[in-house]
């Protein structure tokens, strides 16, 4: 059996009851007799809290004295969702809690849990893939940290008004027991001012930025507890204020009162909120200061603490791996450069190699449309110094194409960092490339097409061994073990103990049991369990009654034109005009249905919101319709984040990742939703394409156009008048009709797909029904059905994020776990 870690801090239920009433009382200031659910919440949170910090001291002086490399992962975005359930269940005490403590103080877990706000601080799969990857960090004993920026507010929580996106802020740190300010570590950051160069007495030329603004950058410490294990990591968040220096007192005492206020906001305003779009660059002058700020911040923080250790520079990359989570942090590249020319003396080619092996780059997209640029005014503006050596190292890297391949004039331009347009641009990610030692995509067919399309002369360029593949992951502990309690259950009674939660592929062994009549019926009554869960929510929230026994079609992600919620929603219009053309006697046949979507659009994507209100006005349609009953209902789930992900992720029969060939990098909730016991209907796209490889075609409904000739349709379409699909145009004739409302809210929507189908809506459209239509058929038969999905769990061992982190540590960091030892 499994073996909870034991090191100080409470250990049993009296300890724990006695723990979290001392902080009801004392640390909270509240009387027992006036317990509610929030300061039961606060009380277990701190009491687990003071668990967490033992061991996080422990981790930290360890790490101190082994001296061993560490990484340093920098991301913009960190979707932690809720920290108390995750921080019970990886301590092991969660029982303890749950069975006496709460219960004895009148609670229930689910409710206590329940009251935490999520920690969004991130729009989607980048921002999660983040967190799931501290999370196999501390689970699996690596040095690791984590930085990024503590916004004021997250992701913009979302409502839904007469079936309209509204945007309600998400302001998340009133009660937040979790981070820990360091007061004393802060960073001066500089923005703006001026480059002087002067000779110093070696005639050697020197530059000095200065004459800027400061900003002072806060850290904000959050613990990440590793799963049984001691290994605690840290998660280190800016927060920026203004500086107080002796400047704004002079105004302040000058009678500037208005203007020192004025400085003080303006600073703030830095780390106030989190950038809502995904997969589009669409960055203002704030978003590159915060880029810089939180760059700056970090890399002073992590060379300060390499000088601590007398080391020779030269060492700095065998003590340092810095892995950047998509082009948000590339300045980071010119910032280590500036401090080690600049700063520290040393001379431009051994800093620059310095850089380069101590940076890995990781791209998350192919889409142009998604790269990011900067203008080089803006950046010669905000940080004149950066500007001018983020030339040099692309006159030091054109210099050295241009000697490789002396015949290729158009490359030394197709390449340049800098972009020759008006204004001109730099291309982050061209930089990124230049500053790192490798550069990975996230899934095979995405590595391999950002090597054939956007990256290709840098193949040509630095050799294939530059670009590799970490096909991305979920960490099983908050995606099986703690969204769905009792499939984990299930899995350890068969398996003895709890160790797939740290080894996926043990998951293999119960493929034996997809034939075992009990075991199936564990596994539905299971399945069933969660939709009825996911049915209750649904209840509550949207007023709309929906049949657990019906089946569960489910998309959720962020809403945009190339994952196709569109495809989805013009689809199950066509299956509610087949239904309406039925008698009942053929309606009652049917396969009742629950097509549930969520997924926040980015405030300003108009395509997007316009997707959405469809899609509810179309459950408004539908789900009144006494004909349709129980045959088809339609749902919209309002503000999707990660808690909500953990109730509908183990609800699903089919989940939809049905992205337009070739543009969704991996997509990382296909593989949750296969976690959990359902299956996929998808594209031959990102990881679905592995995931087929290992759970078997058999197992996932794949259709649609392939990668490869998605141009050639797009091009057939716009220059070759290709009707639109038969089945399709009847959709657009009910929506033309007014069947969802005024058909001038949806004009935008049909009209992009009558004049381009740039994303194959119509290309597709035909295959997609048909294959929806062999699902129905296929969860007639529950036996085969429950088969197809126990093997696909039992093969989804690949897909954990650990095996992602030690591919990464061998490949990239070379880095090696560090055991904590227990009891120090
Ligand atoms: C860029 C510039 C200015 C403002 C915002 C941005 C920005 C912000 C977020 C650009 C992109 C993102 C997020 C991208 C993202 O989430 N990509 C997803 O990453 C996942 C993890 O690798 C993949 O599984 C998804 O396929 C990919 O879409």
């Amino acid at each position: 059996a499994w073996k909870k870690h034991s090191a100080s801090g409470f250990k049993n239920k009296e300890d724990f009851e006695a723990a979290a009433i001392r902080h009801i009382e004392t640390t909270l200031a509240r009387s027992l007799y006036n317990c509610d659910e929030g300061a039961a919440y606060g009380g277990t949170a701190l009491a687990f809290r003071d668990r967490l910090i033992i061991d996080w001291n422990k981790t930290q002086q360890s790490h101190t004295f082994a001296d061993q490399k560490r990484v340093y992962y920098l991301s913009l975005e960190f979707l932690m969702g809720r920290a108390l359930d995750n921080a019970m269940l990886n301590v092991g005490l969660k029982d303890v809690a749950r069975v006496e403590g709460l219960a004895d103080l009148g609670f229930r877990m689910e409710d206590v849990i329940g009251i935490e706000r999520d920690a969004a601080l991130g729009n989607g799969g980048l921002g999660r893939l983040a967190a799931c990857f501290l999370d196999s960090l501390a689970s699996l004993d690596y040095p690791a940290w984590g930085y990024g920026l503590r916004y004021r507010y997250g992701i913009f929580k979302q409502e839904i008004i007469n079936g309209y996106q509204v945007e309600v802020p998400d302001y998340w740190l009133d009660f937040n027991p979790w981070e820990f300010p360091r007061h004393d570590v802060t960073v001066d950051i500089q923005f703006y001012g001026n480059v002087r160069k002067y000779n110093d007495d070696n005639g050697r030329q020197v530059s000095v930025w200065e004459n800027g603004e400061i900003v002072t950058a806060n850290a904000y410490d959050v613990p990440i507890p590793g799963y049984n294990t001691p290994t605690t990591n840290n998660l280190r968040l800016w927060s920026s204020k203004a500086a107080s220096g002796e400047f704004d007192f002079q105004k302040f005492n000058s009678g500037e009162y208005e203007q020192s206020v004025h400085d003080q906001m303006r600073a703030e305003t830095i780390s106030a909120v989190l950038y809502p779009n995904d997969n589009l660059d669409r960055g203002k002058e704030l978003r590159l200061k915060q880029q810089y700020f939180w760059c700056a911040a970090s890399l002073n923080d992590i060379v300060r603490r390499f000088k601590k250790s007398k080391k020779a520079w030269k060492e700095f990359p065998n003590q340092i791996a810095i892995q950047l989570n998509d082009t948000h942090p590339t300045l980071a590249i010119p910032e280590l450069q500036r401090i080690l020319v600049d700063n520290e003396g040393l001379d431009w080619d051994t800093a620059w190699s310095i850089v380069v092996n101590t940076f890995g780059y990781t791209n998350h997209t192919v889409m142009a449309e998604a790269l990011e640029k900067w203008s080089v005014p803006l950046i010669q503006h905000l940080l004149p110094r950066h500007l001018e050596i983020i030339y040099e190292i692309n006159l030091h890297f054109l210099q050295y194409v241009e000697r490789t391949f002396p015949k290729d004039r158009d490359m030394l331009s197709r390449v340049s960092i800098v972009e020759e347009s008006n204004p001109k641009m730099i291309r982050m990610a061209f930089l990124a490339i230049v500053g790192s030692h490798k550069v990975n995509g996230v899934a095979e067919l995405h590595s391999d097409l950002i090597k054939t399309t956007i990256f290709k002369d840098f193949v040509k360029i630095y050799g294939q061994d530059k670009f590799t593949n970490v096909t991305n992951g979920i960490t099983p502990r908050r995606w099986l073990h703690q969204a769905n309690p009792k499939l984990s259950e299930l899995i350890a009674s068969k398996l003895g103990g709890y160790d797939f939660l740290k080894d996926l592929t043990l998951l293999h062994k119960i493929e034996t049991y997809a034939d075992d009549k009990q075991f199936r019926k564990a596994f539905q009554d299971i399945k069933f369990a969660n939709k009825t869960r996911l049915a209750n929510y649904i209840k509550e929230t949207t007023g709309v009654k929906v049949n657990p026994a019906a089946l569960f079609d489910i998309q959720v992600k962020r809403i945009h034109e190339y994952k196709r919620q569109q495809l989805n929603i013009f689809g199950v219009i066509h299956r509610y005009l087949a239904l309406k053309a039925m008698s009942p006697e053929e309606r009652k046949k049917m396969q009742p249905r629950v097509s549930i979507f969520g997924g926040k659009a980015a405030p300003g994507y108009w395509m997007a919101k316009c997707i959405i209100h469809l899609v509810n006005e179309v459950g408004r349609v539908v789900n009144n319709d006494p004909e349709i009953g129980d045959a088809l209902k339609v749902i919209f789930i309002e503000d999707y984040n990660v808690s909500k992900c953990e109730i509908i992720a183990p609800a699903s029969d089919i989940s939809e990742h049905i992205s337009t060939a070739g543009t969704e990098a991996s997509g990382t909730s296909n593989m949750k939703f296969v976690l959990n016991g359902g299956l996929i209907i998808g594209t031959c796209d990102g990881a679905n394409i592995e995931i087929t490889r290992e759970i078997g075609e058999d197992n996932i409904f794949l259709f649609g156009n392939l990668a490869e000739d998605v141009e050639d349709i797009r091009h057939q379409h716009t220059y070759e008048g290709v009707l639109i699909d038969d089945g399709l145009q009847k959709v657009f004739d009910a929506i033309h009709d007014g069947m969802f409302g005024h058909s001038d809210e949806f004009s935008a929507l049909t009209n992009t797909v009558v004049n381009h189908d740039h994303w194959l809506t119509s290309a597709d459209f035909e295959a997609y029904c048909k294959t929806h239509d062999a699902i129905d058929e296929a969860f007639k038969d529950q036996e085969a059905w429950l088969h197809k999905t126990i093997l696909a769990v039992a093969r989804m061992g690949f897909f954990t994020a650990d095996r992602c982190i030690e591919e990464y540590a061998e490949m990239i960091w070379n880095v090696e776990p560090q055991k904590i030892k227990q009891n120090g």
